[in-house]
């Protein structure tokens, strides 16, 4: 298996700390992404969104459900964090995805480009239903991850599909990215 991920990971203008965290991380013939947006900027903010990493880290294994929730655990007295986890599953051919508050994903195919939705709440303060909804992956098929530090304008094609991860994360910061918030993209292709 080959994972290919290329990622922008930048603070708001005046910050030192970056409020989003991403991580990516393989697990036998699956890969899990996951990009938490502390709420706010600066130190507080990445205090929150590194909790949920650190959570998602020791706690890889389990299913997206419990995994969110327990970050929600995790989080209470933070500042709180939106956040999506992606589960892709090579011989499964899914994408498992979940997500709380606005973070985006797209997973970019070879004839279509989805979007999954993510519902309303924040890890650490308020969360109603945790659902899991599954999408088709094919070997070469692209995973976006963004906070809303990137405007949700820019187009993603089937095109795209074969463009490298880095590049295209790069193209859409620069060209999308918001310079008073913290900016996240996260670019993830896998081949068998
Ligand atoms: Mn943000």
């Amino acid at each position: 298996m080959t994972v290919e991920v290329g990622a922008v990971n930048l603070p708001a203008v005046g910050e030192t700390a970056i409020g989003d965290a991403y991580c990516v991380l393989t697990l036998d013939q699956q890969i899990l992404v996951a990009l938490a947006d502390g709420l706010g900027h600066g130190e507080e903010a990445a205090e929150a969104s590194a909790i949920a990493m650190h959570h998602v880290e020791a706690h890889a294994h389990q299913p997206l459900k419990p995994l969110l929730e327990g970050c929600h655990r995790a989080l209470r007295g933070s500042r709180g964090v939106v956040m999506a986890v992606a589960l892709i599953d090579l011989t499964a051919g899914t994408v498992l995805h979940a997500g709380i508050g606005n973070v985006e994903t797209r997973i970019v195919g070879v004839d279509k480009v989805r979007r999954p939705i993510s519902h309303n709440g924040i890890l650490g303060y308020q969360l109603r239903n945790v659902r899991v909804e599954t999408y088709p992956y094919s070997p070469g098929d692209l995973v976006v991850m963004h906070s809303d530090g990137v405007s949700e304008r820019f187009e993603v094609s089937p095109a795209s599909r074969e463009t490298d991860p880095q590049l295209l994360a790069s193209q859409v910061a620069h060209a999308h990215g918001k310079h008073n918030d913290d900016q996240t993209i996260v670019v993830v292709r896998i081949h068998a």
